[in-house]
């Protein structure tokens, strides 16, 4: 390996200064190691496609869809799930094959999230389809799916709403949750109840899902996890119950991951977010996620309108002509609200 030469002041300036850089555009920090495996044990550089990123390690499958374990570069800034890469394979004559991923080739998507301890988190990265889940259980909320919508309008994808465990709905949440979906529908987003435990409403998702590669995103618990297994069944990802004590997920997928169908099309399973907060982006991208707001807002009669309370707002106007409905008008102002508690407090819950 070559040895390192000493840093000047001014090159320790500019790394720090960089790093600083990195921190207030929300970037994820460089991993502090790099790799065990010496350069000339290295084989010549091939692609791959990161199947997990997990602390200092990534699983990459090769051209042949096989899966290598391997160490990332300290020059790789940031690698996640669905990352195409370069990467070289360790030539040691052992059986458990072994490589180090050397760069990441410009991704076309990405769905971020912000995290409390790393500014901004990426959660998967080169997504065709975005799939939102929600369920019964712990809880149907419209708050987060619009959140989730927000997201992924914001690159540039139009989701899926999936509702799951639809079997626990009584008739008065079955219609609730009918009620909901028909407006959503009404915008253009696809929806579908399912049961996993039922198998009910879970073929209709399969043709959607050839030849693309999708992500499945959700709070914890509505049942990710457990779809997938049923839609690969040799997926076998971990499945946890809901805590009795607090009624919600308990986190059981930690890392997201992607699936592959044997017919063609790739699935990711991603970690579920108690609370998925947005105050990564700003109001205009918000208001992004609110599409039937957009052809309104040139019409209200101040350029700076919140939307709330002001005179001349085409919003309000919108709503007490009962063209949007008091469930979006009301998500819209809490998540610009808690946009902003959160942007001063910066409270995060996982
Ligand atoms: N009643 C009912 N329970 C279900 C259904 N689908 C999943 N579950 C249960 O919901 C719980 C959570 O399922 P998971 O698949 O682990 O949920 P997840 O969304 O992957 O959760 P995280 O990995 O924590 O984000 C498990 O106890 C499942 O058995 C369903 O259709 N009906
Ligand atoms: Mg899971
Ligand atoms: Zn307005």
């Amino acid at each position: 390996m070559a040895k390192r030469k000493k840093l000047s002041k001014g090159q320790i300036r500019r790394i720090q200064q960089n790093r600083q850089r990195k921190l207030e555009r929300g970037v994820e920090q460089e991993p502090e190691a790099g790799s065990s495996i010496d350069d000339d044990m290295l084989g010549a550089e091939q692609h791959g496609l990161v199947i997990s990123r997990f602390g200092q390690h990534a699983d990459i499958e090769d051209s042949d869809g096989l899966v290598v374990r391997c160490d990332i570069r300290r020059t790789v800034s940031s690698l996640v799930c669905g990352d195409q890469v370069l990467w070289r394979e360790a030539k040691q004559e052992s059986d458990k094959r072994r490589g180090v991923v050397e760069a990441v080739q410009e991704r076309h998507s990405q769905l971020t999230r912000p995290d409390y301890y790393d500014g901004v988190k990426i959660v998967a990265s080169n997504i065709d389809q975005v799939f939102v889940v929600s369920s019964v259980l712990p809880d149907f909320s419209d708050q987060i799916i619009d959140r989730y919508i927000i997201a992924a309008e914001d690159m540039g994808i139009t989701p899926t709403l999936v509702v799951n465990k639809i079997e626990l709905a009584d008739e008065r949440q079955r219609q609730h949750i009918d009620e909901r979906l028909a407006y959503y529908q009404k915008l253009g987003y696809p929806t579908l109840t399912i049961s996993c435990k039922q198998q009910l409403g879970t073929d209709q998702l399969l043709p959607k899902l050839n030849n693309q590669v999708s992500i499945f995103v959700g709070q914890s618990g509505v049942g990710k996890s457990s779809l997938i297994n049923q839609l690969i069944p040799d997926a076998a990802v971990d499945v946890g119950d809901i805590s009795e004590n607090s009624g919600l997920g308990q986190h059981t997928t930690t890392a997201s991951r992607m699936l592959t169908f044997p017919g063609g099309g790739r699935l990711i399973d991603s970690p579920g977010v108690r609370e998925f907060g947005l105050w990564h982006l700003t109001p205009e991208q918000v208001i992004n996620g609110y599409i039937e707001f957009l052809p309104l807002i040139s019409q209200c009669k101040f350029r700076d309108c919140k939307h709330q309370n002001d005179p001349g707002c085409a919003v309000r106007a919108a709503l007490e002509a009962g063209d949007i409905p008091q469930f979006r008008f009301d998500n819209y102002h809490k998540i610009i609200n808690s946009m902003e508690e959160n942007r001063s407090n910066r409270t995060f819950v996982r």
